[in-house]
């Protein structure tokens, strides 16, 4: 390699510019990178997908292939990529302090203001912020504070955390175990103690023979039967996504979270909310649980508070909690030496001014999220589509091998087929990221999308169903 020549070159007019050719970035990378969730063996001998390049709703590959981004990076960047006036707050602050820490009663400009926005958009329980450096702190953030907040009321029995099979939390141990991602536990001697699940609320999985709304109600009285065989006097909280997102988007029965708020209620257990993809504006709210009429005790954050643009996290803390912790005492001996960073909040703060400015959250409750789930859900026409949902930006679709018409009689893929995986392939071949878990494909688009940008969506999707049902058939599989 010529040692003169820049790694990479940033020039942000060149669609997919790089210096390097895509051989020598995916040699690179097997040499020495280790991916997340990634079997390592397959990658290297495949070579990994270089991104280089986002503007708007696209991103650009090392080959210079563009790609309509429909997952929002990881459901993150929901102000769209190529935001100047974000990477201005980071260079400013960067400029004026890039670093100091919270520790030893210190605190700085943008942590304070990013704070006190943070309370003035969430609702009026939450008066208080704490701060970590990813939504998997945040969580375990969650596991230390709901557990300290019974000690210091006299309750250290309450330990025990209640959440749910096929959740995502993150993937530290605390995160990890509150997941409910068998992959995960089983790796690592997962869950830590004192952290059980109950089922999903998925109507598809294990709703046959009721209606949506009875199997929201019996799955949410899952929760007290597990209260129940725990101890009302063991446990501590319940947690859970409002909408599950890398479980497939599993969206509740109407009747779930009443519910669950109602039995948190009757036995006194905090309810924690895990924002982490809910959050800041992805379903036309500035959190997701605002939708489902719930009042939890605390919020986990991370992702859209930034649009990904710095890695920040965090969890509102509702005045239940902050209450004993302030009014107790004594020190809470948690905490990170980037809760807090200063450049981090900076940016957070331009992103929710950019929301707020670009009115989005308004755009998505109203305009651009009911067309979204008006076209999407229209799919169910596809041959290969056996049910179509979508809430705000967030948007799941099953894949069948026989279609009826409800979905439980619907004939569905055998797993070892990876229907979804062929699908996504298609997706990507044509330019489209749309997620495949199992044979659920998702989205989870950018929030700056307006109706042609759906269109266009929708339209890619439509033809890479039909290129995946050809393909489908070509193979037998059909
Ligand atoms: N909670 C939720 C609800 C999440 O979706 C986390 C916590 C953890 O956040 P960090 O910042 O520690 O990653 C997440 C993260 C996927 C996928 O495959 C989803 C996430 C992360 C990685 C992969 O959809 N969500």
């Amino acid at each position: 390699m010529d040692a003169k020549r820049p790694l990479f070159d940033s020039s942000p007019h060149l669609p997919g510019n790089t210096c390097m050719p895509t051989s020598a970035i995916q040699k690179l990378d097997s040499a020495h990178y280790l991916h997340p969730f990634t079997d390592h063996k397959h990658l290297s001998e495949k070579g990994a997908r270089a991104i280089v390049r986002g503007e708007g709703i696209y991103v650009w590959d090392s080959e210079g292939k563009r790609l309509l981004d429909g997952m929002s990076g990881l459901w993150c960047v929901n102000v769209g990529y190529g935001r100047q006036s974000i990477a201005e707050a980071a260079y400013a602050q960067m400029m004026q302090l890039p670093f100091y820490n919270s520790f030893f009663q210190t605190t700085n400009l943008p942590v304070v203001a990013l704070a006190a926005k943070l309370v003035e958009i969430s609702p009026p329980q939450f008066k208080h912020v704490f701060f970590a450096g990813s939504g998997s702190e945040s969580n375990d953030t969650n596991v230390r504070m709901v557990r300290r907040y019974w000690d210091l009321l006299g309750c250290p029995d309450r330990h025990v955390i209640i959440s749910r099979h096929n959740a995502y939390h993150g993937s530290t141990m605390a995160g990890a175990s509150l997941g409910g991602m068998a992959g995960m536990h089983a790796q690592g001697g997962l869950p830590i103690p004192g952290i059980v699940h109950i089922g999903q609320p998925f109507y598809l999985e294990s709703g046959r023979g009721m209606t949506r709304d009875e199997f929201g109600l019996v799955s949410a009285s899952w929760l007290e039967h597990k209260i129940l065989e725990v101890g009302p006097d063991k446990v501590a909280a319940f947690i859970g996504e409002p909408i599950q997102g890398a479980g497939g988007v599993i969206i509740p029965p109407a009747t779930y979270w009443p519910e669950i708020q109602r039995i948190c209620d009757k036995y006194h257990i905090l309810l924690i909310a895990d924002e982490v993809i809910c959050g800041f504006g992805r379903l036309g709210h500035w959190f997701g649980s605002e939708c489902f009429g719930i009042k939890p005790d605390l919020m986990t954050f991370a992702k859209g508070v930034t649009s990904g643009y710095v890695p920040l996290g965090g969890v509102m803390v509702g005045d239940r909690v902050a209450e004993v912790l302030i009014e107790k005492g004594g020190e809470f001996n948690h905490g990170f030496t980037y809760s807090g960073h200063p450049v981090a909040c900076a940016v957070a703060l331009e992103n929710i001014h950019l929301l707020q400015k670009e009115k989005l959250l308004e755009l998505v409750y109203e305009e651009t999220g009911p067309y979204l789930k008006q076209q999407f859900e229209a799919l169910i026409q596809h041959p290969l589509v056996g049910e179509a949902e979508a809430y705000g930006f967030m948007a799941g679709l099953n894949l069948v091998k026989e279609k009826a018409s409800h979905i439980h009689d619907c004939v569905l893929f055998p797993s070892e087929q990876n229907i979804g995986m062929i699908c996504r392939s298609h997706m990507l071949g044509n330019g489209m990221i749309m997620r495949a878990v199992g044979d659920r494909m998702i989205i989870a688009p950018p929030l700056i999308m307006r109706k042609e940008n759906i269109d266009e969506m929708i339209e890619l999707i439509r033809f890479c169903l039909d290129e995946t049902f050809i393909d489908l058939k070509k193979g037998g599989l059909i």
